[in-house]
């Protein structure tokens, strides 16, 4: 792939249509208040913890989607769209049901989506995605042999270094962009979500072969691979731009952060509020579903992650296989994330798994070995949430257990 020609005709795929806002036919009406679909209002306080995951356009969505999304603590949405107009209007509705929710902006991390032919129709549309697109556009990270670096399909990769460090000077542009936006719509940007921290570039498989060369952000002709200082100095940026965003946008600006490095490096996470897991339990490491458990266990230990408005803000996610939903949903209330329903790629269509454990009335209890059998329980006022694991890591049990008194 190469790229390197002036804007205007460099960009091959119109990645921003795909975010095409809705055409609001549904929109005409009153709007609807918590309660007249049926479903119970959200309260503060109510278990399960929902989340709402969607990096897709309000397009598929109608009024019972509103008011079913409304029911979460968080929704995670394009930032872009969080910043349109359409999405805003969409998301005064979300908060006119449920105040307390809170809207993080999904954004690629050192990355550019390529842009939509039709700037006039971003600038106008979707206006945060083409001033982002003007900010990063020298800033593309290329590799050894003068191509355009893509680790994802449809995007492009960004350079954080300069002279073979950190370069401040783009983090305090690019939080300035987000500091920007957020000032002028206070309400619909309530923090970020980052996708994704990484202790180095890894370039998805379906671009083998069309990315030539190799990743070497420092210029020096050694691959980032064989290149412990250019790591260093990778992950340096990724942790400072973390920090910046706090300090800058105050400590209630909530940041989720996807990927490893949140779960692993203490430094990164205390200076975010929550991680993403995706296709938890197991996530992309081939790890058995107790470790991943505990991994999740250990996130959420006081002094991991940094507190936004008095909690954290982890979500357990899986959107491959549908009976990870359940156990994202047990998992929560063991270890006090939330979960999110997926049934496909990233898309919210609504709750299908009713619990109503009430409010929890216990810490988490472990018994037994991990040699044998592990199980891990909590108790809520409605029940107890128990999920059991046999020796090998495998799950045997993954329940909620109604009092029947
Ligand atoms: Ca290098």
């Amino acid at each position: 792939m190469s790229m390197r020609t002036d804007f205007g005709n460099k960009m091959l795929l119109p990645a921003a249509a795909a975010l095409i806002l809705l055409s609001c036919g549904s929109c005409g009406g009153s709007p609807s208040s918590a309660g007249d679909d049926g479903l119970p209002a959200p309260i503060s306080g109510e278990f399960p913890e929902k989340g709402v995951v969607h990096w897709k356009s309000f397009l598929s969505w109608d009024e019972g989607s509103i008011a079913e999304a409304a029911r979460s603590r968080m929704a995670i949405f394009p930032i872009q769209i969080c910043l349109s107009d359409a999405g805003g209007e969409i998301i005064g509705r979300m908060k006119e049901i449920n105040p307390e929710m809170k809207i993080v902006g999904y954004q690629g991390l050192l990355a550019v989506s390529e842009l939509y032919p039709d700037s006039a129709w971003v600038r106008e549309n979707i206006p945060y995605e083409l001033d982002y697109y003007y900010l990063v556009r020298d800033r593309w990270a290329f590799t050894t042999t003068g191509d355009t670096l893509s680790i994802w399909p449809g995007s492009i990769f960004l350079n954080p270094l300069t002279g073979g460090t950190a370069d401040a000077g783009m983090m305090e542009e690019l939080v300035g962009l987000i500091e920007r936006y957020r000032d002028g719509h206070e309400s619909r940007l309530d923090g970020i979500m980052h996708d994704y921290f990484m202790e180095q570039p890894y370039v998805n498989p379906e671009l083998s072969g069309v990315v030539e060369g190799d990743i070497d952000l420092d210029g020096d002709g050694i691959p980032i691979g064989d290149d412990p200082g250019e790591r260093a100095e990778f992950l340096r940026w990724q942790i400072e731009y973390a920090a910046l965003i706090r300090d800058r946008l105050g400590p209630d600006f909530i940041q989720v952060g996807n990927g490893r490095v949140p779960q692993d490096n203490a430094e990164l996470a205390g200076n975010i509020n929550g991680i993403f897991y995706e296709l938890y339990p197991n996530m992309c490491w081939s790890i058995t579903d107790r470790a991943g458990f505990q991994k999740l266990l250990a996130n959420q230990a006081d002094g991991w992650l940094a507190k936004a408005f008095g909690r954290t803000w982890s979500i357990v996610t899986n959107d491959a296989i549908e009976y990870n939903n359940y156990f994202c949903m047990i998992s929560s209330l063991l270890t006090g994330c939330m979960y999110t329903e997926l049934y496909g790629n990233a898309s919210f269509t609504g709750w299908e798994l009713e619990l109503d454990p009430g409010l929890p009335v216990s810490e988490l209890i472990v018994e037994g070995r991990p040699d044998s059998v592990m199980t891990y329980r909590r108790f809520f006022s409605n029940g107890e949430a128990r999920i059991s694991f046999a020796s090998y890591g495998g799950r045997i049990s993954t329940q909620f257990i109604e009092e029947t008194r």
